[in-house]
């Protein structure tokens, strides 16, 4: 079976988006685990990605291909990251800040947050902060959720939560950050309550949110 994850990665990488779509079917088919064709099949193809994009060897023509392939992917275990018996009130607002484009981790937050029983709703990337406040104020969420991907985009969270606090909608609501430049500090440092790593902390870090209420 690793093989077969290992291939998945390799189409990925190449940006063989019918080719993962195959390949993530079978595995599944074969019985292995969602999260585990994500973890060791997509993931490690998309990481290969980046290594060697920042190292000048692919460019972003091919990352593009590669991101719509893991999304090919994405849909088909997304039903069973989702699956979920466990109904819940709790809402959570997500979004990519604005200026960022980067939207596939923020996907699979958002994936795993509704398996975990969230209601999510998806604001998609490029999110203004004004687009955060409207949100917060028509779907009065639990939780805010912000990603951001690149380092010159961080700073838009500080601005998002400072509208939102400004707008008085810092009583209950809880707003929480992430994204792979992002780190604890930075989420202490601008006033966010909660910080996740990962999609699988994350949904950790929203219950704890919503216990410490
Ligand atoms: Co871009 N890109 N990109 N890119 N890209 C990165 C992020 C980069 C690290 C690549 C590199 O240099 N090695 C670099 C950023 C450097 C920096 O600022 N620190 C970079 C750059 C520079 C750029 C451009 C500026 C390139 C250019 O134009 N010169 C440009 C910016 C465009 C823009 O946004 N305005 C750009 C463009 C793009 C594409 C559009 C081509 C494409 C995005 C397509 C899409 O998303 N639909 C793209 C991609 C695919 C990447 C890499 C290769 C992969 C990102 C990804 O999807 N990872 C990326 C390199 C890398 O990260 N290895 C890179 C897989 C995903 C599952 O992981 O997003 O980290 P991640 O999400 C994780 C966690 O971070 C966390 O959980 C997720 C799941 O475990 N998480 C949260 C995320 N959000 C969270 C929110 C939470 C909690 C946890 O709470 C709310």
């Amino acid at each position: 079976m690793s093989g077969l994850l290992e291939e998945l990665g390799n189409k990925l990488y190449d940006g063989d988006a019918p080719g993962v779509a195959a390949l993530t079917r079978r595995a599944l088919e074969d019985g292995t685990l969602a999260l585990v064709v994500l973890n060791q099949g997509l993931l490690p193809g998309m990481d290969r990605v980046g290594r060697d994009f920042r190292d000048g060897e692919i460019f972003i023509p091919e990352v593009i291909v590669a991101a719509r392939a893991m999304h090919a992917g994405l849909e088909l275990i997304k039903p069973l990251l989702a699956q979920s018996s466990a109904a819940s009130a709790r809402k959570i607002v997500l979004g990519t800040v604005q200026g960022d484009l980067h939207d596939i981790g923020k996907k699979l937050v958002g994936i795993m947050m509704q398996g975990a029983g969230f209601h999510v709703v998806d604001l998609g990337h490029d999110v203004t902060p004004e687009r955060f406040l409207e949100a917060a104020r028509r779907e009065n969420p639990d939780i805010i959720g912000m990603s951001a991907l690149l380092s010159t985009t961080m700073p838009v969270m500080k601005t998002t939560i400072e509208v939102l606090r400004h707008a008085g909608l810092d009583g209950k609501l809880r707003i929480m950050v992430g994204g792979a430049p992002v780190t604890r500090a930075w989420a202490d440092e601008i006033g966010a309550d909660g910080y996740a790593a990962d999609a699988v902390t994350a949904v950790e870090c929203a219950r704890r949110l919503m216990q410490a209420r």
